[in-house]
């Protein structure tokens, strides 16, 4: 950690000492959990609760003497993760987020964060005892095999010998993983400055209500859950109900429920929570829904539709939802979390803009009114607000590395307290990605986020991702909007990815699409799908794609946080190991392979 070294510290108190005087004062509750996704089975921990158990991880861990070493993180999410967490702040270490390493899927991705951040110590639920054997011997002979530390409710019950709490907020206090490739783990170094920082912005963003209460069901190993959610809420001294990413998962329902039951006043889910919501919730559970306590909902971790929150707002509006509420916001791992977001209480803002234009960069307003226009016409871009307090956004030109003229799209760079230290290891990539500089020999350091979009009125607009742009004759197309269309022009496409393959004509553009349903029914209505498929791509983005394959439900890579891997879908289509229906080869027609 030598880049970080000799850094002038801050007389802020970093989380650890938020936590130590908020446990010092009033039994409060800080933490609700629904065990069982449902106000059936709610446990309430106070601060006090959460510092004694968190005292008793940190002793373990001084007495192994790993102040200063990597502990990872793999509870599930719950109580005993807090707890776990602000241990390990306590005792000095760096903690690195992460999941049980159950299921094949989990096990890889783990195993590629363990070898990567060579932890001393694990710390696991003590059912998990049994199987470590099993995982051990599937880490490489190069890595030291780190020490577990098995907990459960009895472990927490034991007493907890008073330990100091750490106060040099400098130090690395986070070990944050991108939910990328497993093939390519890069640990992001944040320290308690940076945790703190992203608080303070946010806060900034929310201002002060004396009765704020916080719903969650993120994963507690991302950003968005951790430090948007977690973090925030004890930096804040508000409570936060939390019930796991699964629960909500298997019934969307649970969320909204949860919000009513308890009066929430503050939430946030990226948008694919929002279609989950309006395309599962029933008329009878729609009755039980009073949205009417909510000021905040943030929107963020991928692109923000106006189809989305249009639908979500026409069926939840008459249960109280405010549309003002809605937050989008944008942000990054790279940045702790947080870059930018809708100033509370202001109107959504959404922007008609030129398509053609904006495919070549230019910022420009759609003509008319909206309603005769094509639909290929034009782009519905949503802001996502101001930049963070403290921070700044440059847009600039990827290739000539000069800042874009007002008007113009380009990638976003940022600048602020939020940016975090580097990758673990990387210097290469740290330098390039973390202290870039502008051509122009303008002053400072940037973060290059690898995300395009553009600033109108001081308000930042995201329009894509820079790897992921889909260039074909000289267009530059953005997948997510096609990707759109795709799911939009059937009912039967789930998940969906479009990326281009190089042609006999160059870059062709390639649709790989989940099916909701089997083989047979593929092949009965298959023709249909396609032409549903390909008529919607071609009317809304003159493209006619050179291929389209149907692929089971599951069949495109997802990050851990349900974010398209457009770049491994594309390479498993190259290679032929995208899952695709099976198909008796004359029932599709040629489009189809
Ligand atoms: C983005 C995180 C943005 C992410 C969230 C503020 C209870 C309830 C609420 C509460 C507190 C308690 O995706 C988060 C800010 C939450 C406040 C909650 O308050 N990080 S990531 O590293 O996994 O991925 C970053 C990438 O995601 C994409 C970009 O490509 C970015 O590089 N992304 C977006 N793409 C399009 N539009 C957006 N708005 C995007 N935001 C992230």
């Amino acid at each position: 950690m030598d880049h970080i070294a000799g850094r002038a510290r801050t007389s802020l108190p970093g989380l650890p000492g938020i936590l130590q005087q908020r446990a010092a004062g009033p039994r409060r509750t800080a933490f609700r959990f629904l065990a069982d996704g449902t106000s059936d089975e709610a446990v309430d921990w106070t601060y006090h609760d959460v510092y004694e158990h968190a005292g008793r991880i940190a002793a373990d861990l001084l007495e192994r003497e790993l102040s200063g070493r990597r502990v990872v993180l793999a509870l599930d999410p719950g109580l005993h993760y807090i707890a776990a967490l602000f241990g390990i702040f306590r005792a000095g270490a760096t903690a690195v987020p992460s999941f049980p390493p159950t299921g094949k899927r989990a096990v890889a991705r783990f195993a590629s964060i363990v070898v990567d951040s060579t932890p001393d110590v694990i710390i696991a639920d003590r059912r998990l005892e049994g199987r470590v054997a099993q995982f051990a011997a599937e880490l490489p002979d190069t890595v030291r095999p780190p020490e577990w530390l098995f907990v459960d409710d009895a472990y927490f019950g034991g007493p907890a010998p008073a330990t100091a709490v750490p106060d040099a907020v400098s130090d690395p206090a986070l070990l944050q993983y991108t939910s990328g490739s497993t093939g390519d783990p890069k640990g992001i170094v944040l320290t308690h400055e940076n945790l703190v920082s992203n608080c303070r912005a946010l806060e900034h963003n929310m201002g002060y209500e004396a009765d704020r209460v916080g719903c969650t069901w993120l994963p507690p190993y991302h950003d968005m859950g951790l430090m948007g959610t977690i973090m925030l809420a004890v930096h804040g001294g508000w409570p936060l109900v939390l019930m796991s990413p699964a629960h909500f998962v298997q019934q969307p329902y649970r969320w909204l429920k949860a919000i009513t039951d308890h009066k929430v006043t503050i939430s946030v889910g990226p948008n694919f929570a929002f279609d989950m919501c309006t395309s599962s919730i029933t008329d009878d559970e729609l009755e039980t829904l009073d949205l009417g306590t909510l000021r905040q909902v943030f929107c963020g971790s991928e692109p923000v539709s106006r189809v989305t929150l249009d639908k979500f707002r026409e069926r939840f509006g008459p249960r109280g939802y405010d549309e003002t509420s809605l937050i989008p916001c944008y942000g990054l791992a790279e940045a702790t979390l947080y870059v930018s977001g809708k100033p509370t209480g202001t109107p959504l803002r959404t922007e008609r803009l030129d398509k053609e234009a904006l495919e070549n960069g230019v910022v420009r307003r759609s003509e008319g009114d909206g309603r005769d226009a094509e639909p290929g016409r034009v782009a519905h871009v949503v802001s996502c607000g101001t930049v963070a307090d403290g921070h700044e956004v440059t847009v600039v030109d990827p290739d000539t590395l000069l800042p874009v003229p007002a008007g113009r799209v380009g990638e976003i760079w940022v600048n602020g307290p939020n940016v975090a230290h580097g990758y673990l290891g990387r210097p290469g990539l740290t330098a390039a990605t973390f202290t870039a500089r502008t051509a122009d020999g303008g002053e400072g350091t940037h973060l290059r986020t690898g995300d395009l979009g553009f600033l109108l009125d001081g308000e930042l607009f995201i329009t894509g991702r820079l790897k992921d742009l889909v260039v074909i004759a000289g267009r530059n197309l953005y997948p997510q909007d096609i990707e759109l269309s795709v799911r939009q022009a059937h009912e039967k496409v789930r998940g969906c990815a479009a990326f281009s393959v190089p042609g006999e004509q160059g870059e062709e553009l390639v649709v790989a699409a989940e099916y909701r349903g089997t083989a047979r029914q593929l092949a009965a209505e298959g023709a249909a799908v396609l032409d549903a498929v390909i008529a919607a791509v071609t009317a809304e983005h003159g493209v006619r794609p050179a291929a389209v394959h149907f692929g089971p439900v599951g069949a495109i890579p997802m990050t851990t946080s349900g974010k398209v891997r457009r770049d491994a879908t594309r390479k498993a289509y190259v290679q032929g190991t995208l899952k695709k229906l099976a198909l008796a080869a004359d029932d599709m027609p040629q489009a189809v392979r």
